[in-house]
């Protein structure tokens, strides 16, 4: 086993894999930024390195600074956490040209599912169903007209490098194509440094359902269950769950049987998510692959009882998980409501400043990760996610009203938070019935702007 891992991460999910480690009894090694030295993740590990100034660029994203700290602590291996370099293929070569074990999947895997036109080839390959839509990318905008007829409107114009909804572009006729192919272009360029882009048919109203998976590099590769994560703003989820409430067992046998065969035929080697689209005609596709772990794993953790970081840990140091023998039973029902340091009431401003208090909900069936304490500033510069609130219950009902319960208990001062925003979700009848899909959030503003007293 590893005797030391350097966590290449901060908030919340590097004192998950802190937590990981010591169970395991591996040292755990923090890097931070100059605006990170009071962090929590740093108090909890055994050893910590100033990696440089608050921006990203000049700390977490910082491959250089991140290996000079690995060698310097004598680390084995370095966990990416979400984020940053979780999904980088060069940082997973450079972490290998250095004799330290990247804690992922191989980097040749990473960098074909970072390409989302390729991935789309190769599940398609594997037998998945996949959204109609261009094979590779568009190679001009000719090609783009004549595919977009053949496809027929609405269209998606996607970039290639993107992922997670970023630069992409829904086109309703011929004449808005040319104009949307060149804006996406561009900002494929700026975001991603490729102008690649790819098309697929827009589904209207879809229902987005990911599965955990967990595959040992040389074709095997088991599911750990689904989550629904339909409700989303501007591509952020807010809330994720497990079972999916929207589908029956002959769609959940489908789509889990999809994405292992998806992870055995790429021989995905780690922890990994397999996302899809479900249509209002229960028909499934394929829509991008995960290579790193998500925020939302604990909704996982809570319907199987497994402890996925720490078995991803175990597969990269010692090739061997019992997880990889079965895929463990699903019991009850999970909840996470991710609770955000950001103003409902201004647009959702990310609103960072200082923890005047802070009282963590409790009791039966509630998970609290979060790198928060009373004092901790918020600084700007990163993601607004304060805590995960994660609830279990044996029944759907009893996880939502748990969630409700340990929501109306959560005290953060100091800083303006989407608590309020998530009671007034979790207390329509759309969400008790479980009966939502990706427009979900949008109808719901636009419904409370026109003040219809049932939303
Ligand atoms: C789509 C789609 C409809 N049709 N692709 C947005 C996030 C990114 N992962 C993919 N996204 C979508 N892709 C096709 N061909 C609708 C969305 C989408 C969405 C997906 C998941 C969750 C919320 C969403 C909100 C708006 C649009």
């Amino acid at each position: 086993m590893y005797r030391k891992i350097l966590i290449a991460a901060r908030g919340e999910i590097a004192l998950r894999v802190i937590r990981a480690c010591r169970e395991l009894g591996i040292r755990a090694v923090a890097v931070h930024s100059r605006a990170d030295s009071e962090s929590l993740h740093v108090k909890l590990a055994d050893e910590d390195v100033c990696i440089g100034d608050a921006q990203p660029a000049e700390s977490y994203l910082n491959i250089p600074r991140i290996i000079a700290a690995a060698e310097i602590t004598g680390a084995d291996a370095i966990h990416p956490g979400y984020g940053f370099l979780a999904e980088s293929a060069t940082f997973a070569e450079v972490c290998r040209s250095c004799n330290i074990d990247f804690i992922g999947p191989s980097s040749e895997l990473m960098e074909r599912m970072g390409d989302k036109a390729a991935a789309r080839t190769l599940m398609k390959d594997a037998g998945l169903p996949i959204i109609p839509g261009s094979e590779g990318a568009v190679a001009d905008e000719r090609q783009a007209v004549e595919l977009a007829g053949t496809i027929g409107y609405p269209v998606m114009i996607k970039a290639v490098a993107g992922g997670g909804g970023r630069g992409i572009r829904i086109v309703r006729s011929e004449e808005e194509l040319s104009s949307l192919l060149h804006a996406a272009g561009k900002e494929a360029e700026v975001s991603f440094g490729d102008a690649g882009l790819y098309l697929e048919k827009y589904l209207e109203h879809p229902r987005h359902i990911e599965v955990q998976i967990f595959g040992d590099g040389g074709g095997r590769a088991v599911h750990l269950w689904e989550r629904e994560c339909s409700i989303q703003r501007r591509h952020q989820k807010l809330i994720e769950e497990s079972p999916s409430p929207g589908i029956g067992a002959s769609i959940r046998e489908r789509i889990l049987e999809y994405a292992v065969r998806g992870a055995e035929h790429a021989r995905y080697g780690s922890l990994g998510t397999v996302e899809f689209l479900v249509d209002a005609r229960d028909d499934i596709y394929f829509l991008e692959m995960n290579t790193r772990v998500q925020v939302e794993h604990p909704v996982t953790e809570m319907v199987t009882g497994c402890d996925l970081i720490k078995e991803q840990i175990r597969l990269a140091s010692t090739g061997a998980s019992p997880l990889l023998d079965r895929t463990p039973p699903s019991r009850g029902h999970a909840i996470e409501c991710r609770i955000n340091a950001e103003d409902p009431e201004r647009g959702f401003k990310p609103s960072p400043g200082k923890i005047s208090f802070y009282h963590p909900p409790g009791g039966p069936g509630v998970r609290v990760d979060s790198h928060l304490y009373a004092g901790y500033v918020v600084p700007p510069y990163y993601d607004s996610l304060l805590a995960k609130i994660i609830t279990w219950g044996e029944t759907r009902e009893e996880a939502v009203s748990r969630m409700i319960r340990s929501l109306e208990e959560c005290v953060i001062e100091g800083v303006p938070t989407t608590i309020p925003f998530h009671l007034w979700i979790l207390r329509t009848d759309a969400f008790t019935r479980g009966e939502f899909d990706t427009s979900f959030i949008d109808a719901l503003q636009s419904a409370r702007t026109q003040g219809d007293p049932t939303a």
